[in-house]
């Protein structure tokens, strides 16, 4: 549900500043990666794409040929507190948009595009956290 979406969201983006320098993702294209999920976010900037490549890099989330390997993902869902509510179905709406977009052959162009696709996909099923919780979340673990 949302709850554990929001978890995954925190978890994944702890590998942004790790991943900004290799990727010109600047502040000013992305200040955090929650912002992902607000309403008038603009998936436009090639290097979110290079971006989110290697933020899921560092988990082992991606094959030789850049697709989400399934059972890494998986794993890593269920990693968190009830992520095995949550597991399958990201991991089938992801592939869902890695099919739409296969044709593109930047990976950076692709991921943006299937990141952009998984967002709308979350918002259509009801399991997109709102920007308010996502927030709240943020700042209580910075504190
Ligand atoms: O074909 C390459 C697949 C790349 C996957 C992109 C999915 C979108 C990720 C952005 C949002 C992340 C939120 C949680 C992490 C899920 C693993």
């Amino acid at each position: 549900d949302v709850h554990v979406m929001k978890d995954v969201t925190l978890g994944f983006g702890q590998a942004l500043d790790k991943c900004r320098q290799e990727s010109d993702l600047t502040e000013e294209k992305m200040e955090e990666f929650f912002h992902f999920w607000r309403d008038d976010f603009k998936f436009e900037h090639r290097e979110l794409g290079c971006a989110i490549q290697c933020m899921s890099n560092h988990f082992n989330l991606l094959t030789d040929s850049s697709r989400m390997h399934h059972d890494n993902t998986e794993q890593f869902i269920q990693s968190f507190p009830n992520g095995e509510v949550l597991a399958r179905q990201m991991v089938s709406l992801i592939h869902g948009c890695e099919k739409q977009f296969d044709h593109e052959d930047d990976h950076c162009w692709r991921i943006l595009h299937v990141a952009e696709c998984f967002k709308q996909a979350c918002v259509q099923h009801g399991v997109a956290p709102s920007m308010e919780m996502m927030m709240t979340e943020f700042i209580m673990e910075a504190e």
